[in-house]
């Protein structure tokens, strides 16, 4: 290829990358009929706990005193700590200033009071249709779990959905602590006890067959442990997770259709006084993917692995089980050196049938910056395989790329779900 084809090649993979809209398969976003829990605004983003974790480092006073500030203060302190104390040079600090950036502010001023003044201007429901449109989002999947006392009871009223919002059954509790959730389900009216029972399992299908229901879940998911094992073995909460996933939420899966998603690797409360940014990672068993896969090749799994060290593992994984799809580079592995490396790994190992990227936005603002972000990895790698295949004559044409970006950005996982 002549020097100007392949700068033609390259530019044609950003422009359609950039302008393909992205269905973006793990948030933590809500409906707007979840009124306060849906974040935005450049407080919410300052105090993003990614953020409070990197501000932490400078700040020198007691954690307690942190949480004790008004959610304006937090964010001044981070602000300042991470900001004008230092040059914002993290992904997390980068991405608040693309988001600025992007919305039109002159970031040069830094000056918080101003940009507070004109987000008061901005309503919830523009500022969605907003933040959609620039960061060419065409639905966001939401984190939604029974077991949160403040959404449980809006699902159980009901409201009309929000189409761009589509639910993802979170089920945590269920999974990794079953002593302390099996009275909160015989309250709810299921017929469950404390022992991993036939009657148990049957009452924890009814409970996940009327969420699946309630929200129209596209997939039941859980986050787990690195010491996550499958078949279960050694202690008691081991073994009873691996249970009610072989009685229960298999046998779900398959009744419904519905895929399960796995995100492996979190050590949840390594520092319980950083709350919501005390969370920490582990390298963890590829093998009891494998061996999930395996035992259930009627089901479908999604997975997404928090260490760096898993990440290879996982992709030879999926070249062995095409019921197991591949998707995002979750928290710690969201920055941009690591989304280029196991990108470009998963290209070359699994081809297209992945799903690269997620963005776990906490706050609406920041799907601007991640997929703005994002993208520009995505084209770059992406850009480099098609060079690499034109090399031998074999150009792609522009229907194809765009074929394949539909595939990279929620297409393909559509097609896995079934959705
Ligand atoms: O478990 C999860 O879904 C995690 O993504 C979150 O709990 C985590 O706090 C987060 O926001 C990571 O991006
Ligand atoms: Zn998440």
């Amino acid at each position: 290829m002549t020097l100007e084809r392949t700068a033609s090649l390259r530019s044609m993979v950003h422009t359609v990358v950039d302008d393909t809209p992205v269905f973006d398969i793990h948030t933590h976003l809500y409906d707007p009929a979840f009124g306060p829990l849906l974040l935005w605004g450049i407080d919410e983003l300052l105090v993003y706990h990614y953020l409070v974790a990197e501000a932490f480092r400078w700040i020198d006073q007691p954690f307690a005193g942190f949480w004790k500030l008004s959610k304006s203060e937090q964010a001044e302190a981070v602000w300042n700590a991470l900001f004008i104390e230092h040059s914002p040079v993290s992904e997390a600090c980068r991405g608040v200033l693309t988001c600025l950036n992007t919305f039109g502010f002159d970031v040069k001023r830094r000056d918080l009071a101003s940009l507070r003044a004109h987000y008061a201007k901005w309503d919830t429901e523009d500022f969605i249709t907003r933040c959609f449109e620039i960061a060419k989002v065409r639905k966001i999947c939401m984190t939604n779990s029974p077991f949160d006392d403040l959404e449980r009871p809006v699902w159980e009223r009901g409201f009309p959905r929000d189409p761009r919002f589509v639910a993802g059954l979170r089920i945590d509790p269920l999974v990794l602590d079953w002593p302390a959730t099996a009275p909160k389900l015989k309250a709810w009216g299921y017929n469950v006890t404390a022992n991993l029972n036939q009657q148990t399992f049957d009452g924890i299908r009814r409970f996940l067959a009327d969420w699946t229901k309630r929200l129209d879940a596209q997939y039941c998911m859980v986050s787990l442990p690195p010491e996550f094992v499958y078949p279960g073995r050694g202690d008691s909460a081991g073994n009873a997770t691996a249970q009610i996933i072989e009685h229960a939420i298999m046998p779900h899966g398959r009744e419904h259709g519905q895929a399960f998603a796995l995100m492996i690797g979190v050590n949840r409360q390594v520092n319980p006084a950083l709350q919501l940014a005390g969370d920490s990672v582990g390298t963890a068993d590829v093998g009891a993917v494998e061996r999930l896969c395996a035992a259930f090749p009627d089901n479908k799994f999604l997975c997404t692995m928090l260490a760096r060290e898993n990440q290879h593992g996982l992709c030879v994984a999926a070249r062995k089980f095409r019921n197991l799809h591949v998707f995002g580079c979750w928290w710690f592995m969201n920055a941009p050196s690591l989304v280029e490396e196991t990108t470009r790994m998963r290209l070359e190992l699994i081809g297209l049938s992945c799903t690269p990227q997620h963005s776990d936005c906490r706050v609406l603002d920041q799907l601007v910056y991640k997929w703005r972000h994002s993208r520009g990895i995505i084209a770059k790698v992406l850009a480099e395989k098609y060079e690499d295949i034109a090399a031998t004559g074999w150009e792609p044409t522009r229907s194809e790329i765009e074929r394949d970006v539909g595939d990279l950005l929620g297409g393909s996982l559509e097609t896995f779900i079934g959705r």
